[in-house]
């Protein structure tokens, strides 16, 4: 074991009562400290299992050393993360790169490390060594029956690997789509991936959901046949009850208002669940919160508002998880980093004076209203965070602590340098 107990205790022990000066200053100038802890203890954040080794880009690859070799080592790293943080207990696997082996096997180690398996996502969006049809010209939407056949058949794959490890969601983000003006007719494309999007849907446990994710462009740069929310909507509702949209935020055209969108979706009851990330220009999948916590911040209002009003329990009703990797950082030191940044755009969220913001909006006091969230938003929450954390029984600093422990030294050791995890 990398990380013990002891470590803990010792880690905590050291910072305690610097964090207790700094939690109790904080608990007295807010309200409801103790319910906003408890709020953020239940709150966990699913970690996929592609985003635990380097990401890369389309022009290279640079592997940080000690990545996990397999889906077993795969739960490891997550189990670490979430005995550092107590926050990420559960993992969504990406088929065919983790198909698990022995089901039974890889159950009993994830439970071992307090992990739940979060939605199965399939992979009609490259093509496999063993497969027959090709996906360069789409799956789901494609002209040809055969292709849409072995792309159905893939979905239901997933859906059955997702059973046998207690999984309860598909998500399915297709890559369909056209690179140039009149290769694809939209109408027939859009009927094609619908009527392959119902034989799927019709093999979903009755208490499964099916998530609809969108994306803007790439990898084809002309049209996306699943584009935008509109489309995904389109879908979700034609399908049933089970299907929902899937909200990734780097998946959006350039300044569009995610907020806004959430907020609809929420009050539709087709919000799926969130993938977080973050970006500058395009499907940048950065460190969460790492270029504009700002909106973060707002679309966690939206989150915690839309639920609130229609009686949902913040964290089992939507599906939340990350959806991130690049090439320069620890990838585990970076998912430390992404999930506090969710727990902290939460916790502002919830120190919020909604009565107070509906009140200035009725009034049309726009100044209010601003001084309202950015209040919120100016607060350093991060003694709530970390208190959840203790409480939890996770680290003060969890980043400080993998740090000063040598886990990535450790793993390279276990491991090798030179280990590249399955993915892209
Ligand atoms: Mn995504």
């Amino acid at each position: 074991m990398l990380l013990e107990k002891y470590h803990l205790d010792s880690h905590n022990e050291q910072l305690l009562a610097t964090h207790k000066k700094q939690f109790h200053f904080l608990s007295e100038s807010i309200n409801d400290a103790d319910r906003i802890v408890q709020l953020l203890s239940e709150f966990q954040v699913a970690i996929p299992s592609w985003a635990l080794g380097t990401g890369g880009t389309r022009f290279g690859r640079f592997s940080g050393g000690g990545e996990p070799r397999n889906l077993e080592e795969k739960i490891e790293d997550v189990g670490l993360l979430h005995k550092l943080n107590q926050s990420s207990g559960a993992i969504s696997l990406h088929i065919p790169w983790d198909i698990p082996e022995n089901t039974a096997a890889t159950k009993a180690l994830a439970a071992q490390h307090g992990l739940k398996f979060d939605a199965v996502n399939s992979n009609t969006f490259q093509d496999q060594p063993d497969q027959e049809q090709s996906y360069k010209f789409g799956s789901l939407q494609h002209v040809d029956p055969a292709v849409r056949r072995q792309a159905i058949d893939h979905n239901i794959e997933v859906i059955r690997q997702g059973i046998a490890l207690g999984s309860k969601s598909l998500t399915v983000w297709l890559s369909d789509g056209s690179c140039f003006p009149g290769q694809l007719n939209f109408r027939r494309a859009f009927q094609r991936t619908l009527e392959s999007l119902k034989e799927i849907y019709a093999a979903l446990p009755e208490d499964w959901k099916m998530f609809v994710e969108y994306k803007a462009f790439e990898p084809n740069f002309y049209s996306m046949t699943v584009g935008d929310w509109g489309q995904s909507l389109l879908y979700a509702n034609k399908l049933g009850p089970k299907a929902y949209t899937l909200v990734d935020l780097g998946h959006h055209l350039p300044n569009a208002n995610i907020e806004q969108i959430v907020s609809l979706l929420l009050s539709e009851g087709k919000l799926a669940g969130f993938h977080f990330n973050d970006s500058k220009y395009g499907d940048d999948d950065l460190t969460v919160g790492s270029i504009n916590p700002y909106q973060l911040f707002l679309i966690f209002n939206e989150l915690v508002e839309g639920m609130d009003a229609r009686g949902m329990n913040h964290a089992n009703d939507l599906g939340w998880m990350i959806d991130a990797s690049h090439n320069v950082k620890d990838p585990l030191e970076d998912l430390l980093q992404s999930v506090e940044a969710i727990q902290i755009a939460y916790a502002q969220a919830l120190l919020v004076d909604s009565k107070k913001l509906v009140a200035a909006q009725d009034n049309n006091d726009v100044v209010s209203a601003q001084e309202i969230l950015q209040n919120a938003y100016r607060t350093d929450v991060r003694p709530l965070v970390a208190e959840a954390r203790l409480r939890s029984g996770g680290a003060l600093q969890p980043v400080e602590l993998f740090r000063s422990l040598g886990v990535r030294q450790s793993l390279i050791k276990n491991r090798g340098q030179k280990t590249v995890a399955t993915g892209l």
